[in-house]
């Protein structure tokens, strides 16, 4: 069996920004349109007239100050509320498999890799823009590598699946060297005029080389000791869209469930307990103990949720650092999180540090990465 290396983390920010000062100003110019037209039906009490949002309670709530997007003027017309992605024809390429090809540049040059190194390309996100063919064969080619490519999906959970996938992969010997990109465009599977989740995602993707520790030479490079991965089924975060929409009666309507739907405060309470056993019994395992970890490296949903996750799993309040979070300027970019947040946060820790890649979603699905920093 092979040990396996990160060797490499690319994130790519789209250059496009909402402060939620913006966010708000759209969403309750919308509210107001919206209660204007129905003003005779809540008079009558047929509808429910729509609160206005505010920055204040999203900030409490969630920790989020602001999102990157790839279309900032379709989200904030109040007319619209959508981001403005125009159709690609089949022989341009996608929108993800560009976002992936300019995270992946950055990934392979800090890994000192060129396409002709990797074997395998892994697209793992929480959507992908077409049934087939697949993402990633599209990143292969475009890239010129050789060998094989898939996508897969577990939701905000998909960056640590797609790294255990891939480092059983390359323990095995199926591959010496394997891309692994998630690019995230929830702007376009969250529903915009919904005042409960309208400010809780964002857009960017992020890229991993992982390969055959004995063969990684980059400096800053983290050795996997172990990952570890669960699931159990929840509704509470659900997204109904599917081809089987267009079968039923109705599928023209404009259905709510077809986008991003959950109950938040079910997730946060049910959540941060599944993921704190998990990274405790994971690291008990490997004899290591939360005293032995320099970094915790968590999803990013939720502020609130990673302080109580930090805490219980470290068994403390979390030293300032000890447990970045992005998601104050990102957002929830579903799986990029945890990515995102170790790709920038983990270069100052000293060989022999161990830290732990953690992500968490919908499913529910858990997974959990430790790394220790290579000599
Ligand atoms: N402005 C002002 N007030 C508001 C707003 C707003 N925008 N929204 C809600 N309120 C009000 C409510 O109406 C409510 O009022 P009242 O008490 O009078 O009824 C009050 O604020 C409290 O509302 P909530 O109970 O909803 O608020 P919470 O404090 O629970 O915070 C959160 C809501 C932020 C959603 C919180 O519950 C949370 O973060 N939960 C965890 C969420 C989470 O981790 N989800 C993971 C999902 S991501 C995932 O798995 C990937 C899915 C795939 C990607 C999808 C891409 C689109």
């Amino acid at each position: 069996m092979q040990n396996v290396a990160i060797s490499g983390t690319g994130v790519f920010t789209p250059e496009e920004s909402i402060s939620n000062a913006e966010l708000v100003e759209a969403f309750n110019a919308f509210a107001r349109r919206k209660n204007s037209e129905n003003a005779d039906a809540i008079a009558r009490g047929e509808v429910e007239p729509i609160p206005d949002s505010d920055e204040g309670f999203i900030v409490k709530a969630s920790g989020i100050e602001s999102r990157h997007v790839l279309n900032k003027s379709g989200v904030l017309d109040p007319e619209r509320m959508f981001p403005l992605l125009p159709e690609r024809s089949d022989d341009e390429l996608s929108v993800m498999a560009e976002m992936a090809l300019k995270a992946a540049s950055i990934a392979l040059e800090k890994a000192g890799r060129t396409p002709a190194d990797i074997d395998a390309v892994i697209c793992a996100a929480s959507n992908h823009e077409r049934a087939y063919p697949a993402i990633a064969i599209e990143v292969q080619q475009a890239l010129g590598i050789n060998g094989f490519a898939f996508d897969m999906n577990v939701a905000c959970s998909s960056a640590t699946f797609g790294i255990q996938a891939a480092a059983d992969m390359i323990r095995c010997g199926s591959a010496r060297a394997i891309l692994m990109v998630n690019p995230e465009i929830c702007s376009a599977h969250l529903e915009w005029r919904d005042r409960d989740c309208h400010f809780i995602f964002g857009d960017v993707c992020t890229a991993v080389v992982l390969e055959r520790a004995d063969l990684a030479t980059a400096p800053g490079r983290y050795e996997i000791v172990s990952t570890r991965c669960l699931t159990q089924f929840s509704n509470n975060i659900r997204n109904n869209n599917g081809f089987l929409r267009r079968t039923r009666e109705g599928h023209m309507q404009d259905r709510r469930d077809m986008q991003f739907r959950q109950e938040g405060r079910k997730v946060f309470k049910q959540v941060v307990p599944i993921v704190a056993e998990l990274i405790q019994t994971h690291l008990a395992d490997e004899k290591l103990s939360a005293d032995d970890l320099s970094r915790l490296w968590l999803h990013q949903a939720n502020k609130g949720m990673n302080d109580l996750i930090g805490a219980r799993v470290l068994g403390r309040t979390p030293a300032n650092g000890e447990q970045p979070n992005i998601l104050q300027d990102y957002a929830n970019t579903s799986s990029a999180g945890s990515i995102i947040a170790f790709s920038k946060y983990s270069d100052d820790l000293q060989p022999g540090d161990y830290g732990v890649i953690c992500s968490f979603g919908a499913g529910y699905s858990a997974g959990s990465v430790i790394v220790r920093k290579a000599a």
